[in-house]
């Protein structure tokens, strides 16, 4: 007989467990404050001073209940109850009788419940306990103190208990200690086997991929039965189990493939998979491809770079923090906002970061979808953590089973064991004074995570750490660039000045952020008009680094005049953001093939705060994502160096030849031109070329740009890029932008609204610098933080949802000093 599956995703009732009369009808995903926040029984955490008003939350128990029918016949076989993203320490009884505890929120959890099961009706609870007091008992019992993360933590000991790691605060983020059960819940009435995981190992040849497809399931193997596995272009497949046997192996050949490519090389056609079991149907869009990881010895040390269908893919993105604070809020249209806007900016990897969760399965069909591959942390992040036999017993599971789930993702490139963990060990004086204990600890948990990786996915790399130089190497990744990966902090955290980034030849870089304001309008959404500065105590709840709002105004004084007021402060602080990152990455593109990597702190914001992101809390684009799209196009030049003398370099990401032509020009602070120079270039597949030297005879007098167009040549090779030309742009300046006396630049703007929307037209009279519509609500402009010279007419489009304002802010860097406002202009 069929498996049945019951999915409980509504008809829930959710209360306090002191107040069951006080009920709230939800249905999944239920995330308790969000609950509340709804009905109005709790303020918006994110409104100003709010998060310290809703931490009563967590504290308290929270039943989850509801009633579901089984009849005799049902009672007859196995009932199952399935569980996932249950977060995190529960208690879960029907009719009254106790199921089991639960206590981590990445594992699925199959619950035997046939012994509590009964004809008629069954109530489910679930009551939701405080993690916080979880995380303080486990503490309390371990063999020896294990420090966590204090500074970004506002809740100890969270490193015992397996749940979101920021939940309990970061360096970005709000503590909430969010509590709820965030996929629906299934009743399995089975016979035989459940369906648990299908996992997909690709072996390529030319013109044919061959899948072994590994199918695992659970439950009493009693009979024998038959799956059926199918993908367009493939024979169809059964596969038959024995009794006893639990997992079973096929393979699938496809011929001719048409293969997958990361964003920018190509297209990502999907092959869907299906495979079925006894009534349990398992999809899942694949893309196929043959990756592998290039980590070999060469003179400078080790090579870091995902190789995908034969070509070398410079990896370009960002570190990726759950999608809001509230997971409630994780939906796919939330997922499909932000990698949309990555995948606009030209990325092609994404790194779900170690402190956040794993994600949920819209999140890696939509990179699959958009070619946006995945560096993989397991969830461990910035504290040290137990490896007890409790602990280990614990993670074991979570870690097979996460790392089944996600396996046949075509777009995962690389699992890694932590964020941070192995330098962690330096932070924390305990373990500082015992690096040998601390590393001896650290390492028994990695070889554990080493293992289940393993065991669960051969085919991929299992990377201890990020960063860290390889296995068995516990060195200072932070500083090392000849081999691994590097997070370099050593700008923002250390306050080093931009030039800094000139110092290290990175192989790839994993982490660097500089830090900025949100846009106006999402600084209106939290804050009265009175808490409008900066070190006001309602901004300062939302700036979690301690030092983040010196360190920024510290960098104004070397590089800017000081902005005049709020609104050019925050407008400020997104050019810093900018430059800053857009010194690093061009520098860094320009070191292929030695650097094949760049990923840098962080694409968004979990809630509205002041942050290393590139997008804000809402999706709107800060002024850096759109350097971002310049910096990060496949074919782009740029200038490097700093002072009088610096060099124009353009580098080709692709594996085909382009050719370059356009000029670069010197040119005066009041618009003269003092030189012109054409560009006329071939630029080889994968090069990296100097295009110009240029010594600027009054460094203060004048800046340079350097504009055209690309043209991929050999668009019949094999690979068929998807586009094959585009634009190059780049600006220099001589001097730091506070030498400079910047003529004061007085822009013609005209609106208005076509089919297509809103428009907004640019002139100038002298050369505007950082140029930057205001960005309120959740949309862009087509483009924005560009160099506007005399002459030129720039149209700018509003793309999402209507502005809802009939007024406009418009920046640029002479103003930022000059105005205490942005010039206004009247939207028509
Ligand atoms: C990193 C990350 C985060 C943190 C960021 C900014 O190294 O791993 O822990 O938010 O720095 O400090």
């Amino acid at each position: 007989m069929p498996t049945t599956t019951l999915s409980l995703d509504d008809r829930w009732q959710l209360f306090r467990e002191d107040t069951p009369r006080h009920c709230y009808d939800v249905k999944i995903p239920v995330d308790v404050h969000h609950v509340l926040l709804q009905a109005g029984d709790l303020p918006d955490p994110f409104y100003r001073d709010n998060e310290a008003r809703v931490q009563w939350v967590h504290q308290q128990r929270w039943v989850l209940e509801r009633s579901f029918d089984l009849s005799k016949a049902d009672l007859a076989r196995d009932i199952t109850l399935q569980l996932e993203y249950l977060d995190t320490h529960a208690t879960i009884t029907l009719n009254d009788e106790p199921v089991a505890t639960l206590s981590n929120l990445f594992r699925r959890f199959y619950l035997n419940i046939s012994p509590q099961a009964r004809v008629g009706e069954n109530r489910l609870r679930i009551t939701l306990h405080d993690a916080a007091q979880l995380g303080a008992e486990r503490a309390a019992q371990l063999p020896f103190p294990v420090p966590y993360s204090e500074s970004n933590n506002q809740i100890p000991h969270m490193n015992t208990v397996r749940k979101t790691q920021c939940d309990a605060g970061w360096d970005w983020g709000i503590c909430l200690m969010s509590t709820g059960l965030y996929t629906a819940p299934l009743i399995q009435v089975h016979s035989d086997r459940l369906l648990d995981t299908v996992r997909v190992t690709q072996h390529h040849q030319p013109g044919e991929a061959r899948l072994a497809v590994t199918v695992d399931t659970i439950g009493a193997a009693q009979t024998e039965q038959r799956i059926h596995l199918g993908l367009p272009g493939a024979e169809p497949v059964e596969l038959t189990l024995v009794p006893g046997q639990t997992q079973g192996v096929a393979e699938l050949i496809v011929t001719n493939p048409s293969l997958w490519w990361p964003n920018g090389y190509g297209d990502q056609p999907l092959y869907r998979l299906a495979v079925e079991l006894d009534g349990q149907l398992w999809q899942r869009d694949i893309g196929l491809r043959d990756l592998y990881w290039d980590l070999s010895a060469d003179e400078a040390g080790n090579r870091m770079v995902v190789v995908v269908n034969g070509v070398e893919i410079f990896a370009k993105g960002a570190n990726w923090i759950p999608a809001d604070a509230f997971p409630a809020r994780h939906t796919p249209e939330r997922y499909q906002h932000l990698l949309e806007a990555s995948a606009a900016a030209h990325f092609n990897m994404i790194r779900v970061w170690g402190g956040g969760l794993y994600e949920h399965d819209a999140f890696y069909a939509t990179c699959e979808r958009l070619g946006l591959l995945v560096w993989q942390d397991l969830m461990f992040a910035c504290s040290l953590y137990p490896s007890t036999p409790a602990f280990l017993d614990d993670v074991t599971p979570e870690v097979d089973w996460q790392i089944r789930r996600l396996q046949s993702h075509g777009c995962i490139a690389i699992w890694c064991g932590d964020n941070e963990v192995i330098g962690a060990i330096n932070w924390y004086e305990t373990s500082r004074n015992n690096r040998e204990k601390y590393l001896v600890n650290y390492d028994r948990l990695n070889r554990v995570l080493d293992d289940t990786v393993q065991h669960g996915d051969p085919s991929r790399v299992f990377w201890p750490s990020s960063p860290c130089n390889g296995e068995l190497d516990f060195g200072d990744a932070w500083h090392d660039d000849n081999k691994g990966d590097i997070h370099y902090w050593d700008v923002w955290h250390s306050g080093k000045s931009f030039s800094a980034y000139y110092d290290i030849k990175p192989r790839f870089c994993s982490e660097f952020g500089y830090q900025s304001f949100p846009s106006k309008g999402v600084i209106e959404s939290f804050t009265e008009p009175g808490d409008r500065n900066v070190t006001s105590p309602v901004m300062e709840v939302h700036q979690k680094n301690p030092a983040g709002n010196a360190k920024i105004v510290e960098m104004f004084t070397r590089y800017f005049r000081f902005p005049m007021g709020f609104d050019q402060f925050l407008y400020l602080s997104q050019v810093q953001q900018a430059i800053a990152m857009k010194t690093a990455i061009e520098y860094w593109r320009t070191l292929r093939p030695h650097c094949m990597g760049t990923l840098y702190w962080q694409l968004n914001d979990n809630w509205p705060v002041a942050s290393w992101s590139s997008l804000e809390y809402g999706g709107g684009w800060k002024q850096m994502h759109y350097h971002a799209r310049r910096f990060y196009q496949p074919v782009q030049w740029f200038w490097i160096g700093e002072g009088a003398t610096q060099q124009l370099v353009a580098v080709n990401d692709l594996p085909v030849p382009a050719r370059l032509s356009g000029q670069w020009q010197i040119i005066g602070l009041d618009g003269k031109v003092v030189q012109t120079t054409p560009i006329n270039q071939r630029l080889e597949a994968g090069e990296s070329l100097c295009l110009a030297e240029v010594t600027a005879e009054d460094p203060t007098e004048t800046f340079a740009v350097a504009r055209g167009d690309y043209e991929l040549e050999q668009i019949t090779s094999a690979i068929a890029i998807p586009v094959i030309k585009g634009e190059c742009d780049a600006t220099t300046y001589f001097a730091v932008w506070k030498h400079l006396d910047l003529p004061q630049a007085m822009l013609a703007i005209e609106t208005g609204k076509d089919a297509e929307g809103l428009w907004v037209t640019l002139r100038t009279d002298v050369p505007a610098h950082y140029v930057t519509l205001d960005s309120p609500g959740t949309g862009r402009w087509s483009d924005n933080s560009f160099t506007l010279l005399p002459g030129e007419t720039k149209t700018l489009r509003w793309q999402g949802q209507p502005l809802g304002r009939d007024e406009l802010a418009v920046y640029h860097l002479a103003a930022s000093y000059r105005e205490t406002m942005g010039t206004m202009v009247r939207l028509k």
